[in-house]
């Protein structure tokens, strides 16, 4: 016998057509694979999500172990300390929570800060520009506005808003916008949020070692943190940011790798904070930097958001939108971006090296936020075009400099963005009348079957975008008005589904409803934070009346089918604890077969709030929410009317022929 030399066989390369069904994404990654850079989609087909991880059977809150229980026999072990499954479980998604909660309300207390030194003139570069807003923010929490002037009513807005983070006691101020018999649930539960610094710390001391053991107590303080995100901190970020940079209403906009010019210095804001996109909305329109790009030998200054920001400066400004968050490396590998500038989450570190590969500058702005290897410009509320001028002056020398092939996925979609809850309220009542109630009537009469929330992230543990797209299509032809926010919403927009003409896909009751008010079948309302606005329209549904007297009465439903941030686990826990039905796709990060499985999936229903569900396949998926949807109708008695208005055609000819 010879010695061969063993030969591997080299592993073919997954395909590229599997990780995505955005076409530009996909001309951007193969791309990348010719150039040798490496992304997240090639990271995740590399590494297995861990497993134990995956059904969170491990605890590492102390030092006797690290423990390892096993999911499949989930009650044969216990940790070190005697901590059970349910224990372990619920303590690890009460910090996914408790992350998730921090991470909005964060924002939101930026916001919050950013409105004090504008009300209190200490800073002008950004004024109060939606004074309608303010008023009717005002008087939603009790603020007499009657005869006061704006600065009176905004520093008593500023105060009772405040009370949202740093109140020790008593209930955050958006309480007062729940459904009373919501709220009642709550109050008899003791899951009404104090304020959110107090609940985060509370959620973060019993999920230490050796505090709460009881998983039933542990998740009631998850609610409570959760509820301190939708009603506290991610409301007051969208109420304060409608003040000051105007509540959105419809726009017509750009999205995909399109919106890149390769004429021009193209500059790409990513994150979710949007005072700084704001600052640079001004900087790219400075016509100095313009003179200056000009000079560079540009034909002007181009500028895109990617992600949350970008969908909230999309839907507030029209401001075009390149993609969401699995798109953030494969923007990068056009060549064509010489700035993409970030502020906090959802920034993956590789990036950097993705930027490096390509000579595009990333630039962090937020003390939060920094990353080994980027360059730092720090912004300031105070000074905000300082930065922002510097990244553009860092653009366009990046842009003299361009050293490498552009290549830029000639792919743009335009559709209809900016549905608040003020424009939806306008758009069906008038400006006279604006009210719910042909919304609640068409639901009534069964045009319309019920509403679904579809948000959240994509994930390249899925293919990226499939879940959504597929899902909304099903909902939609069911009758179904969907909302998004997002990443969610651009992975619809690339579809199309933001046109009027999309309303062909829907079903004949939805669709009439969309011909007679000229919308989209999807109403796209902006970022994560924005999910407050479903949580306002909920509500308002409920006050509107005929539906019930809870959320949870509602025929609605919501699904975050290719979510991965905690964040995301935090608006699932709100929604939930608000009375929604909540589905996840992807994975769920907990053993099956549990008691802590059977409370989030049915106990939290059976005591009068939401439940969780999880279902990977779209269609599945779509059926869960629909049945959902129709249980809740029935439950309210409106389900006759609508078996009537889907008769077949044979159906009417026989009772014609009666
Ligand atoms: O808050 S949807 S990937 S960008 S976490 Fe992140 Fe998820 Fe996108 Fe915005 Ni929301
Ligand atoms: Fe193990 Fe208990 Fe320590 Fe967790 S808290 S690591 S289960 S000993």
């Amino acid at each position: 016998m010879t010695d061969k030399p063993i030969q591997k066989k080299a592993k073919p390369k997954p395909n590229i057509r599997d990780w995505t069904i955005c076409d530009a994404t996909t001309l951007m990654l193969e791309k990348a694979r010719r150039d040798g850079v490496e992304t997240a989609f090639d990271r995740a087909s590399t590494m297995k999500a861990c497993p134990i991880g995956a059904e969170s059977a491990c605890c590492k809150h102390c030092a006797m172990g690290p423990c390892r229980l096993n999911a499949k026999d989930p009650y044969g072990k216990v940790g070190v300390c005697g901590a059970t499954i349910d224990t372990i479980m619920s303590r690890n998604f009460a910090r996914m929570v408790a992350a998730g909660c921090a991470a909005h309300t964060d924002h939101g207390m930026g916001m919050l800060d950013l409105f004090r030194e504008v009300v209190n003139g200490h800073i002008t570069d950004y004024q109060i520009k939606d004074t309608a807003k303010l008023h009717s923010v005002a008087q939603s929490i009790g603020i007499e506005t009657e005869g006061r002037s704006d600065k009176d009513i905004a520093l008593d807005l500023y105060d009772e808003l405040e009370r949202t983070y740093t109140q020790v006691e008593g209930e955050i101020p958006f309480a007062k916008r729940v459904p009373p018999k919501t709220l009642e649930m709550w109050r008899k539960h003791n899951i009404v949020p104090r304020g959110a610094m107090r609940e985060i710390m509370d959620l973060m001391h019993r999920s230490h070692m050796g505090v709460d053991q009881d998983y039933e107590n542990i998740t009631k303080q998850s609610s409570r943190t959760a509820l301190a995100d939708g009603w506290g901190g991610s409301m007051v970020a969208t109420e304060i940011s409608d003040i000051l940079y105007g509540t959105p209403s419809p726009v017509t906009v750009e999205v995909n790798m399109g919106v890149l010019k390769e004429d021009m210095v193209n500059i790409i804001v990513h994150g979710h904070e949007p005072n700084m996109f704001e600052s640079m909305v001004m900087s790219v329109n400075e016509p100095s930097l313009v003179e200056e790009a000009k000079k560079a030998g540009a034909n002007g200054i181009n500028l895109a958001g990617m992600c949350c920001s970008g969908a909230e400066m999309m839907s507030r400004h029209g401001v075009p939108h390149a993609g969401n968050f699995m798109s953030t490396e494969a923007v990068i590998c056009t060549g064509a971006v010489d700035a993409m500038c970030v502020d906090v989450q959802c920034i993956k570190q590789g990036l950097v090296e993705v930027s490096n590969c390509y000579g595009t500058e990333l630039i962090t702005t937020n003390p939060r936020c920094r990353i080994e290897g980027a360059t730092h410009i720090e912004f300031s509320d105070h000074t905000p075009m300082e930065c922002t001028d510097e990244v553009v002056i860092k653009a366009i020398s990046r842009f003299k400099n361009r050293n490498k092939p552009i290549e830029i996925p000639q792919i743009r979609n335009t559709g209809i963005h900016g549905f608040s809850h003020e424009y939806i309220n306008y758009m069906l009542g008038g400006s006279f009348r604006g009210s719910y109630t042909p919304l609640n009537d068409n639901i009534i009469n069964g045009r319309i079957r019920g509403v679904a929330g579809v948000v959240g992230c994509t994930n390249p543990r899925v293919k990226q975008d499939y879940v959504h797209v597929e899902l909304v299509k099903e909902l939609i032809k069911n009758d179904v008005l969907v909302l998004q926010t997002g990443c969610s919403q651009v992975a619809l927009a690339k579809y199309g589904f933001y046109t009027p003409e999309a309303a062909h896909l829907a079903g004949p009751g939805l669709q009439e409803v969309c011909e007679t008010v000229g919308m989209p079948p999807c109403l796209g309302i902006g970022s994560c934070v924005d999910n407050s606005r479903i949580l306002i329209a909920a509500s308002e549904m409920v006050r509107v009346g005929g539906l019930g007297e809870s959320i949870a009465d509602l025929p609605a439903a919501g699904a975050a089918p290719e979510w991965m941030s905690e964040k995301a686990i935090s608006i699932g826990q709100y929604f939930v604890a608000s009375g929604v039905f909540t589905v996840f796709g992807v994975t769920f990060p907990i053993a099956k077969e549990t008691k802590f499985h059977k409370l989030l999936f049915e106990g939290l229903e059976q005591q009068g709030l939401g439940k969780w569900g999880f279902e990977s396949d779209p269609y599945e998926m779509a059926k869960l929410m629909i049945n959902h949807i129709d249980k809740k109708r029935k439950a309210l008695g409106i389900d006759k009317s609508r078996e009537r208005v889907l008769m077949t055609m044979a159906d009417r000819q026989k009772l014609d022929a009666a």
